[in-house]
């Protein structure tokens, strides 16, 4: 890809927080630095243990592709490459690929002079994915309680532990997690569509502004968050999905292990009834 005509003003020295000078180049597009090295390294040691995997595994099928954590007899030690090894060594790996392209993500921010919100909003999603694999199956005493790396194997997991309490639905913090996505989308649509309404006008008419995109949430709902806030909002609403998904599964069995619809016993069980 050639080097876009306003790049080269922007791809100066510095801003990186290991490595010094060693690695702070670009190769085609990317910026690499110390943390696109670790990044490289630990996606192609990923990459390859899953087709290790894959080619011990009794299927080339990409649907069907079943990489499984060790049995729960194993606990938290380490098991057998083929016995659920091969998922330990690429958990290890994706934890270190994940964090290295935050921290990537955070040198590219310092080099440009900017704020630190796509690694945050980034680093939800980390979060959510550490919380499945490594920390609620250390708070359960097993790496067999995470989810397998495969297609469709990773949507019966997500079956599974749902049905293990009886109705997920009624996790509360599930249900705050899906109010929040739902809203991230809703919030998505409301701004892409305005924004496009405003500065995409029929032929012949004048591009529209903020004034216009204000004016027109006033006359509808009496109310307009502003071009600066839509965005602050977008990223809360976001942050927090991840967040309460992270919430949701991390409280189901190490804080609760029965159905999720028996927790609203405390309502009632509340003394004020009596
Ligand atoms: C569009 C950005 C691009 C990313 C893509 C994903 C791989 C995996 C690996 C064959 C929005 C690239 C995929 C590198 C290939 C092998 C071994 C992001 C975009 C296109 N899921 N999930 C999918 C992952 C979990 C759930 C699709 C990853 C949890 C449900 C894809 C993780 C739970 C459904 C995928 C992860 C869960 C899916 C599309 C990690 C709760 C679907 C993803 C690392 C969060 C949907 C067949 C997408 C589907 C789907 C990837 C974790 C639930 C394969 C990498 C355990 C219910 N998941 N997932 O568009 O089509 O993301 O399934 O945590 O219905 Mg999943
Ligand atoms: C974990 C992904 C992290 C990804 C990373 C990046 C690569 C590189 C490279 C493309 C968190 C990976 C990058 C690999 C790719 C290139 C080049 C994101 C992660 C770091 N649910 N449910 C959720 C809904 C039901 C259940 C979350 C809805 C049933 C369980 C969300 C419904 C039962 C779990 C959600 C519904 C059930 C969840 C997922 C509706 C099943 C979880 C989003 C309408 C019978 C999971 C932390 C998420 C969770 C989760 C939504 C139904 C069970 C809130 C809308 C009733 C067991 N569900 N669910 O977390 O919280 O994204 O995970 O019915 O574990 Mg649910
Ligand atoms: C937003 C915005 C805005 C914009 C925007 C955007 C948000 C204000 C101004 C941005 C939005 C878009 C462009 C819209 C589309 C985006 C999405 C739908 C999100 C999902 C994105 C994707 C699906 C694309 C994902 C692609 C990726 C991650 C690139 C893949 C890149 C690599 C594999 C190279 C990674 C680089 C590294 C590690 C740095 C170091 C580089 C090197 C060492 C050299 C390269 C090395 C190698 C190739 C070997 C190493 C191997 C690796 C890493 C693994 C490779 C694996 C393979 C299977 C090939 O708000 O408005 O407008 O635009």
């Amino acid at each position: 890809m050639s080097l876009l005509s306003f790049e080269r003003k922007y791809r100066i020295r510095g801003g990186t927080l290991l490595g010094g000078d060693l690695f702070d180049f670009w190769v085609g597009p990317f910026y690499v630095g110390f943390f696109g090295v670790t990044t490289a390294l630990f996606s192609m040691v990923g990459i390859a243990m899953i087709l290790y995997g894959a080619a011990i595994g009794p299927t080339w099928n990409l649907w069907q592709i079943n990489i499984a954590p060790p049995d729960l007899s194993y606990g938290l030690q380490l098991a057998p490459l083929r016995q659920g090894g091969l998922w330990q060594v690429i958990t290890f790996c994706a934890v270190g690929a994940f964090s290295s392209w935050a921290l990537r993500e955070v040198e590219i921010c310092r080099k440009l002079g900017m704020g630190y919100h796509v690694p945050i909003a980034f680093s939800t999603a980390i979060l959510a994915y550490v919380t499945l694999e490594v920390i609620r199956p250390v708070l359960m005493g097993g790496w067999g309680h995470a989810f397998p790396y495969g297609i469709f194997s990773h949507l019966d997991w997500v079956s599974n532990v749902g049905y293990q309490y009886l109705h997920f639905h009624y996790n509360p913090a599930h249900i705050i997690a899906v109010c929040f996505f739902f809203t991230t989308v809703l919030s998505l649509a409301l701004h892409g569509s305005l924004v496009l309404a405003a500065i995409n006008p029929k032929k012949g008419q004048v591009v529209k502004g903020a004034e216009h995109e204000n004016t027109f949430f006033r006359d509808f709902i009496g109310y307009s968050v502003g071009t600066l806030g839509i965005h602050r909002l977008g990223f809360l609403l976001a942050v927090n999905a991840g967040v309460w998904s992270a919430i949701c599964i991390v409280i189901s069995g190490p804080l609760w292990t029965r159905s999720w619809a028996d927790w609203y016993g405390w309502w009632l069980n509340m003394p004020v009834w009596n």
